[in-house]
Protein backbone atom coordinates (compact mmCIF):
# COMPACT_ATOMS: atom_id res chain seq x y z
CA UNK A 1 0.00 0.00 0.00
CA UNK A 2 1.63 3.48 -0.69
CA UNK A 3 0.94 6.44 0.86
CA UNK A 4 -0.78 9.25 -1.18
CA UNK A 5 0.36 12.08 0.83
CA UNK A 6 -2.02 14.84 0.71
CA UNK A 7 -4.74 17.04 2.60
CA UNK A 8 -6.70 17.41 -0.25
CA UNK A 9 -9.71 14.82 -1.00
CA UNK A 10 -10.05 15.98 -4.46
CA UNK A 11 -6.27 14.71 -5.08
CA UNK A 12 -6.81 11.67 -3.52
CA UNK A 13 -10.44 10.76 -5.46
CA UNK A 14 -8.54 11.66 -8.72
CA UNK A 15 -4.98 9.10 -7.71
CA UNK A 16 -7.63 6.26 -6.48
CA UNK A 17 -9.43 6.30 -10.12
CA UNK A 18 -6.64 6.55 -11.80
CA UNK A 19 -4.20 3.81 -10.60
CA UNK A 20 -5.90 0.18 -9.65
CA UNK A 21 -8.31 0.11 -6.25
CA UNK A 22 -6.00 -0.18 -3.37
CA UNK A 23 -3.02 0.70 -4.77
CA UNK A 24 -2.93 4.26 -3.31
CA UNK A 25 -4.38 5.42 0.71
CA UNK A 26 -4.40 9.35 1.53
CA UNK A 27 -2.11 9.96 4.15
CA UNK A 28 -3.40 13.36 5.64
CA UNK A 29 0.36 14.80 6.44
CA UNK A 30 0.86 18.91 6.19
CA UNK A 31 4.89 18.11 4.90
CA UNK A 32 6.66 21.75 4.97
CA UNK A 33 5.86 23.66 1.87
CA UNK A 34 9.40 25.50 0.98
CA UNK A 35 9.16 28.70 -0.83
CA UNK A 36 10.37 27.53 -4.51
CA UNK A 37 9.82 28.95 -8.33
CA UNK A 38 9.23 25.67 -9.52
CA UNK A 39 6.94 22.61 -7.83
CA UNK A 40 10.24 19.83 -8.53
CA UNK A 41 12.06 20.99 -4.85
CA UNK A 42 9.01 21.53 -3.14
CA UNK A 43 7.76 17.91 -4.00
CA UNK A 44 11.08 16.30 -3.56
CA UNK A 45 11.41 17.46 -0.04
CA UNK A 46 7.97 16.91 0.70
CA UNK A 47 8.36 13.25 0.26
CA UNK A 48 11.74 12.89 2.21
CA UNK A 49 9.88 14.39 5.00
CA UNK A 50 6.71 12.41 4.41
CA UNK A 51 8.65 9.48 4.35
CA UNK A 52 10.11 10.09 7.79
CA UNK A 53 7.21 10.53 9.18
CA UNK A 54 4.84 7.40 7.19
CA UNK A 55 8.38 5.02 7.72
CA UNK A 56 6.64 3.75 4.62
CA UNK A 57 6.51 4.37 0.49
CA UNK A 58 4.81 7.43 -0.17
CA UNK A 59 3.99 9.56 -2.93
CA UNK A 60 3.73 13.43 -2.75
CA UNK A 61 0.92 15.61 -5.43
CA UNK A 62 2.29 19.15 -5.56
CA UNK A 63 0.71 21.16 -8.00
CA UNK A 64 -0.26 24.74 -9.25
CA UNK A 65 -1.79 27.11 -11.68
CA UNK A 66 0.06 29.09 -14.06
CA UNK A 67 -0.94 32.06 -15.80
CA UNK A 68 0.99 32.99 -18.39
CA UNK A 69 0.16 36.51 -18.99
CA UNK A 70 0.94 37.14 -14.87
CA UNK A 71 4.63 35.54 -15.49
CA UNK A 72 3.50 31.95 -13.70
CA UNK A 73 1.30 33.71 -10.90
CA UNK A 74 -0.05 31.82 -8.72
CA UNK A 75 2.02 28.85 -9.67
CA UNK A 76 3.86 27.03 -6.84
CA UNK A 77 1.77 29.57 -4.14
CA UNK A 78 -1.64 28.22 -5.71
CA UNK A 79 -2.66 27.27 -2.38
CA UNK A 80 -1.98 30.28 -0.85
CA UNK A 81 -4.04 32.44 -3.27
CA UNK A 82 -6.59 29.84 -2.83
CA UNK A 83 -6.86 30.45 0.53
CA UNK A 84 -6.54 34.01 0.50
CA UNK A 85 -8.18 35.61 -2.43
CA UNK A 86 -10.11 32.70 -3.66
CA UNK A 87 -10.95 31.23 -6.90
CA UNK A 88 -13.54 33.86 -8.06
CA UNK A 89 -10.86 36.68 -7.47
CA UNK A 90 -8.14 35.03 -9.62
CA UNK A 91 -10.81 35.05 -12.24
CA UNK A 92 -11.55 39.09 -11.55
CA UNK A 93 -7.96 39.17 -11.90
CA UNK A 94 -7.34 37.63 -15.24
CA UNK A 95 -10.58 38.46 -16.98
CA UNK A 96 -9.50 41.66 -18.38
CA UNK A 97 -5.80 39.91 -19.67
CA UNK A 98 -5.97 40.19 -23.73
CA UNK A 99 -4.44 36.43 -23.29
CA UNK A 100 -6.06 33.92 -20.99
CA UNK A 101 -3.86 31.26 -21.38
CA UNK A 102 -2.64 29.21 -18.70
CA UNK A 103 -1.49 25.78 -17.47
CA UNK A 104 -2.08 23.41 -15.14
CA UNK A 105 1.66 21.72 -13.61
CA UNK A 106 1.42 18.21 -11.17
CA UNK A 107 4.81 17.20 -9.60
CA UNK A 108 4.72 13.54 -8.27
CA UNK A 109 7.62 12.44 -5.71
CA UNK A 110 8.45 8.96 -4.87
CA UNK A 111 10.21 7.92 -2.19
CA UNK A 112 10.68 4.74 -0.64
CA UNK A 113 13.93 5.09 1.17
CA UNK A 114 15.91 2.82 -1.66
CA UNK A 115 18.01 3.65 -4.17
CA UNK A 116 16.89 3.60 -8.45
CA UNK A 117 18.34 2.40 -10.91
CA UNK A 118 19.66 5.12 -13.09
CA UNK A 119 17.25 5.76 -16.25
CA UNK A 120 17.30 7.76 -19.30
CA UNK A 121 14.37 9.55 -17.79
CA UNK A 122 15.46 12.79 -17.20
CA UNK A 123 12.96 13.82 -14.46
CA UNK A 124 15.46 11.43 -11.61
CA UNK A 125 17.32 14.40 -10.89
CA UNK A 126 17.34 13.57 -6.90
CA UNK A 127 20.60 15.34 -6.38
CA UNK A 128 19.76 18.47 -8.02
CA UNK A 129 16.09 18.65 -6.67
CA UNK A 130 18.05 17.59 -3.87
CA UNK A 131 20.34 21.37 -4.04
CA UNK A 132 17.22 23.41 -4.89
CA UNK A 133 15.49 22.29 -1.99
CA UNK A 134 18.05 22.35 0.45
CA UNK A 135 19.05 25.89 -0.22
CA UNK A 136 22.63 28.06 0.08
CA UNK A 137 24.74 26.54 2.94
CA UNK A 138 25.52 29.59 4.75
CA UNK A 139 21.61 30.33 5.55
CA UNK A 140 20.33 30.60 9.22
CA UNK A 141 20.00 27.51 11.05
CA UNK A 142 17.06 25.71 10.18
CA UNK A 143 13.94 27.04 11.59
CA UNK A 144 11.81 23.83 12.69
CA UNK A 145 12.92 20.37 13.21
CA UNK A 146 11.36 19.51 10.07
CA UNK A 147 13.14 21.55 8.49
CA UNK A 148 16.59 20.35 10.47
CA UNK A 149 15.39 16.32 9.90
CA UNK A 150 14.95 17.44 5.74
CA UNK A 151 18.47 18.75 5.27
CA UNK A 152 19.76 16.00 7.13
CA UNK A 153 18.40 13.40 4.65
CA UNK A 154 18.62 15.38 1.28
CA UNK A 155 20.34 13.03 -0.24
CA UNK A 156 17.16 10.77 0.37
CA UNK A 157 16.61 9.62 -3.50
CA UNK A 158 13.75 11.17 -4.54
CA UNK A 159 11.97 10.14 -8.15
CA UNK A 160 10.03 12.57 -9.73
CA UNK A 161 7.03 12.43 -12.22
CA UNK A 162 5.99 15.47 -13.90
CA UNK A 163 2.41 16.30 -15.60
CA UNK A 164 1.12 19.36 -17.44
CA UNK A 165 -2.41 20.38 -19.30
CA UNK A 166 -2.43 23.60 -21.18
CA UNK A 167 -5.98 25.39 -20.95
CA UNK A 168 -7.46 29.20 -20.56
CA UNK A 169 -9.06 30.95 -17.57
CA UNK A 170 -12.95 31.23 -18.18
CA UNK A 171 -15.83 32.71 -16.13
CA UNK A 172 -16.43 29.74 -13.38
CA UNK A 173 -18.77 26.85 -14.74
CA UNK A 174 -19.06 23.58 -13.34
CA UNK A 175 -19.28 21.83 -9.87
CA UNK A 176 -17.04 19.10 -10.30
CA UNK A 177 -13.33 19.07 -9.73
CA UNK A 178 -12.09 21.33 -6.93
CA UNK A 179 -9.64 23.94 -6.43
CA UNK A 180 -9.37 26.33 -9.30
CA UNK A 181 -11.29 23.95 -11.73
CA UNK A 182 -14.49 26.51 -12.20
CA UNK A 183 -12.14 28.83 -13.79
CA UNK A 184 -9.43 26.23 -15.95
CA UNK A 185 -10.90 25.60 -19.67
CA UNK A 186 -9.52 22.53 -21.61
CA UNK A 187 -11.28 22.03 -24.71
CA UNK A 188 -14.66 23.11 -24.48
CA UNK A 189 -14.81 22.41 -20.88
CA UNK A 190 -13.75 23.27 -17.57
CA UNK A 191 -12.10 20.80 -15.58
CA UNK A 192 -15.36 21.29 -13.19
CA UNK A 193 -17.29 20.21 -16.09
CA UNK A 194 -16.03 16.87 -16.31
CA UNK A 195 -15.98 13.93 -14.06
CA UNK A 196 -13.04 12.33 -12.85
CA UNK A 197 -12.36 9.99 -15.70
CA UNK A 198 -12.41 12.32 -18.43
CA UNK A 199 -10.51 14.90 -16.42
CA UNK A 200 -7.81 12.54 -15.47
CA UNK A 201 -7.89 11.31 -19.13
CA UNK A 202 -5.79 14.88 -20.16
CA UNK A 203 -5.12 16.54 -16.95
CA UNK A 204 -2.06 17.71 -15.53
CA UNK A 205 -2.23 14.58 -12.55
CA UNK A 206 -3.20 12.23 -14.99
CA UNK A 207 -0.74 12.50 -17.38
CA UNK A 208 2.08 12.24 -14.16
CA UNK A 209 0.37 9.81 -12.58
CA UNK A 210 0.33 7.73 -16.12
CA UNK A 211 3.79 8.36 -15.79
CA UNK A 212 4.36 6.65 -12.05
CA UNK A 213 2.36 3.99 -13.12
CA UNK A 214 4.36 2.83 -15.73
CA UNK A 215 7.52 3.23 -13.62
CA UNK A 216 5.79 1.65 -10.36
CA UNK A 217 4.36 -1.55 -12.37
CA UNK A 218 8.25 -2.62 -12.49
CA UNK A 219 9.33 -1.60 -8.94
P1 LIG B 1 -1.65 19.32 -0.26
O1 LIG B 1 -0.50 20.29 -0.35
O2 LIG B 1 -1.93 18.84 1.11
O3 LIG B 1 -1.53 18.19 -1.26
P2 LIG B 1 -3.16 21.45 -1.49
O4 LIG B 1 -4.57 21.52 -1.98
O5 LIG B 1 -2.63 22.62 -0.73
O6 LIG B 1 -3.01 20.10 -0.67
P3 LIG B 1 -1.24 21.97 -3.61
O7 LIG B 1 -0.37 22.84 -2.78
O8 LIG B 1 -0.58 21.04 -4.55
O9 LIG B 1 -2.22 21.11 -2.70
O10 LIG B 1 -2.31 22.75 -4.46
C1 LIG B 1 -2.11 24.03 -4.91
C2 LIG B 1 -3.42 24.65 -5.20
O11 LIG B 1 -3.83 24.27 -6.50
C3 LIG B 1 -4.56 24.33 -4.24
O12 LIG B 1 -5.30 25.52 -4.07
C4 LIG B 1 -5.37 23.29 -4.99
O13 LIG B 1 -6.75 23.36 -4.67
C5 LIG B 1 -5.11 23.69 -6.43
N1 LIG B 1 -5.11 22.52 -7.29
C6 LIG B 1 -4.22 21.49 -7.29
N2 LIG B 1 -4.55 20.58 -8.21
C7 LIG B 1 -5.68 21.03 -8.79
C8 LIG B 1 -6.54 20.52 -9.78
O14 LIG B 1 -6.32 19.35 -10.34
N3 LIG B 1 -7.61 21.25 -10.12
C9 LIG B 1 -7.86 22.43 -9.54
N4 LIG B 1 -7.11 22.98 -8.59
C10 LIG B 1 -6.03 22.28 -8.21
Amino acid sequence: MLNYVTTNPGKVREAESYLRDGTVAQLDFDYTEIQAAELAPIAARGAREAYRAADGPVLVDDAGLFIEALDGFPGPYSSYVEDTLGVERVWDISRDLDDRRSAFRCTLAYCDGEAFAASPDPVDRGDRVAAAATGPSDRNAADTDAEEEADADATLPVKLFEGYVPGRIVAPRGDGGFGYDPIFEHGDETFAEMDTERKNAVSHRGRALEKFAEWYADR
